[in-house]
């Protein structure tokens, strides 16, 4: 039989306090700390916790835009000093959803939930601490012009799947996943650890056909 080279790595998405039951809650999530403390007492070869680290002045608040309120959409760009030279910030315009104040570095806010298991993260990837830079995905910013050390500790431990769970699935989660392919990787994301902020399901369909995999619950990744 072929040998199967498997080497599991848990990424625990965003489990902080402001998205839990603070400015940005998801909701539900609290319901996620039972099954991701289930799968940090597993055996992986690596656990991550990453953590959304904005400064005040962050782009994705919606206090930062003059007249604009949160959940509305505007355009933004990249900051300059980040371009390549193929490219303008003109070229690179996304649409970006304006959020409450969350996780500004070194507040109660951008903590982890107290009752996760966090003793068992090994690695904690900080993401967004740039103010021009939003960055959903815990490998890259949204431009993907700059990346975290997520991809290379990865590839330096070995591994070959990622199990993802934490918030939110229609934003980290699924930026997180769909990246994790890209960067050659399979990704699976465990259904029940995970919560969205939108509650439509519409994350699904988008994350299936980037070739990421689902499990529906926590216990079946101990079987595997
Ligand atoms: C997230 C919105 C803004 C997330 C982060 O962790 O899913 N969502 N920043
Ligand atoms: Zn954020």
């Amino acid at each position: 039989m072929a040998n199967k080279h498997f080497v599991p790595a848990l990424i625990v998405v965003d489990m902080q306090n402001d998205f839990i039951s603070g400015s940005l809650a998801v909701p539900d999530a609290s319901q996620t700390i039972a099954p991701i403390n289930f799968l940090l007492a597993l055996d992986f070869k690596l656990k991550v916790g990453t953590q959304d680290w904005h400064p005040a002045n962050h782009i994705s608040f919606a206090s930062n835009h003059d007249g604009k309120n949160v959940f509305e959409k505007i355009t933004i760009f990249p900051p300059t000093k980040f371009l390549k030279e193929e490219n303008t910030a003109e070229d690179l315009g996304l649409e970006q959803v304006l959020w409450p104040d969350h996780c500004i570095a070194d507040t109660e806010g951008a903590k982890f939930a107290e009752d996760l298991e966090v003793k068992h993260l090994q690695v904690i990837i900080s993401k967004g601490k740039d103010d021009g830079i939003e960055c959903y995905s815990a490998f890259c910013d949204r431009w993907n012009l700059t990346t975290t050390d997520l991809p290379r500790t990865l590839r330096d431990s070995g591994v070959t799947d990622v199990f993802l769970v934490g918030v939110a699935s229609d934003y980290c989660v699924k930026y997180t996943a769909i990246d994790a392919v890209k960067f050659g990787f399979k990704a699976w994301v465990v259904k029940d650890a995970v919560r969205s902020v939108a509650r439509d399901g519409s994350e699904w369909e988008e994350m299936e056909s980037a070739g990421v995999g689902f499990i529906e619950k926590s216990e079946e990744v101990a079987e595997i």
